[in-house]
């Protein structure tokens, strides 16, 4: 009877303890993430076993020819939204209405709490102004920028007034009852390139990694503990080494990634090999460090390839368990500028069919019902 009774707490005891690592795999980094985050955080960990969700950047507001709010041309060829919502944030940090793609963030707002109300994840992305030459994002005139706004730095109190606009605005996202809304963050991202004033040629590594601690560190301080933060390098890494060496930390990170493109017809192998080459290298990291693994933008801009969904980007991550990949905006406003199909475009049909695949993710599977 006792060795019986033994044996059941044994049992019981590996019961427990497996429980508890399924529980414990997927925990956000931020010790004081909200509820929300923490179950936002474990039901993705949880999907990596189903699939692949499908994100769309600005999906919501905009679209090729028509900028209304709800309607989405994923929805329009597919007849489904997508899993993971794209938004981008840009000019908020400057107290402007609009962001830099002239939308206006009354309108990004309900654009994210919809999405949540809904069951689909947001994600935002944050092309911020140059603090020190007031140029753009992309303004890499200067290689002081970094060094400008950290602690001691002529532009720090310039750049907390700008942490604390785009702050107040992420503040404002809650749901009907008054909880914030767990978010996906990506701020500095493609930092492997020199295209972002945040780059890697325009900043020295402790310099890009204290960028990301006092962002974190002024978020946290404004109790916007419902943000898991993404970290993504350009699709131009070699070695496991080039995206740890900006690392900013398993205690902020929760999301590894990078973002590529296709660039023309004959790009297509070069992209596929790439995406692989740098799966083989985030993949790793992530279960090392029990992150999870997204492909956080790609696309082939005006897709001229009819059959690009199942044969360019499905071969080139079906391989692979990532959490989701994006593709990035439908423009309204310039020409052949969009990355996902809208009604009547050459891949429209061949979207129906990625849509299809078992293990491509979008709104309608992810929803609790
Ligand atoms: C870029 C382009 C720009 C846009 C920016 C931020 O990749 O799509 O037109 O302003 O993203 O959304």
């Amino acid at each position: 009877m006792r060795r019986r009774i033994i044996a059941a707490l044994v049992i019981l005891s590996f019961v427990i303890a497996s429980c508890n690592n399924q529980l414990v795999k997927y925990i956000p980094a931020n010790k004081n993430a909200t509820p929300e985050a923490k179950a936002l955080y474990h039901k993705m960990g949880t999907l990596l076993n189903k699939g692949i969700m499908f994100g769309h950047q600005d999906t919501y507001l905009y679209g090729v020819e028509w900028k209304t709010e709800g309607i989405s041309d994923v929805k329009q060829v597919s007849g489904d939204f997508p899993a993971v919502f794209g938004w981008e944030l840009g000019d908020l940090e400057l107290g402007n209405k609009a962001s830099l793609d002239s939308v206006k963030f009354d309108e990004i707002r309900e654009g994210i709490i919809w999405a949540h109300e809904n069951g689909a994840i947001n994600t935002i992305s944050w092309h911020t102004n140059n603090p020190l030459t007031a140029g753009s994002a992309w303004d890499t005139s200067s290689d002081q920028v970094v060094k400008s706004i950290l602690p001691n730095g002529e532009k720090n109190a310039d750049y907390i007034d700008m942490l604390d606009k785009t702050a107040n605005f992420l503040l404002s996202l809650s749901d009907k009852n008054g909880k914030l809304i767990p978010l996906i963050f990506r701020p500095y991202h493609e930092h492997t390139g020199n295209w972002f004033w945040w780059g890697q040629r325009l900043c020295s590594t402790d310099q890009y990694i204290a960028l990301w601690q006092l962002t974190v560190d002024y978020f946290n301080s404004r109790g916007l503990n419902n943000l898991l933060y993404a970290y993504s390098a350009a699709g131009n890494l070699k070695t496991a080494n080039d995206f740890m060496e900006r690392y900013p930390g398993n205690e902020i990170v929760d999301f590894v990634g990078f973002d590529t493109y296709q660039h023309s017809i004959e790009h297509r192998d070069g992209y596929m090999d790439g995406i692989k080459n740098q799966m083989e290298i985030i993949i790793p990291i992530a279960t090392q460090n029990n992150k999870i693994p997204i492909l956080a933008e790609t696309g082939f801009n005006a897709i001229p390839d009819s059959q690009w969904w199942t044969a360019t980007l499905w071969p080139a991550i079906q391989d692979y368990p990532i959490s989701y990949v994006l593709v990035w905006r439908n423009a309204y406003d310039c020409a052949n500028h969009f990355y996902a199909p809208y009604p009547g475009c050459i891949s429209a049909d061949n979207f129906i069919e990625f849509k299809a695949l078992d293990s491509i993710l979008f709104l309608n599977d992810i929803q609790e019902k």
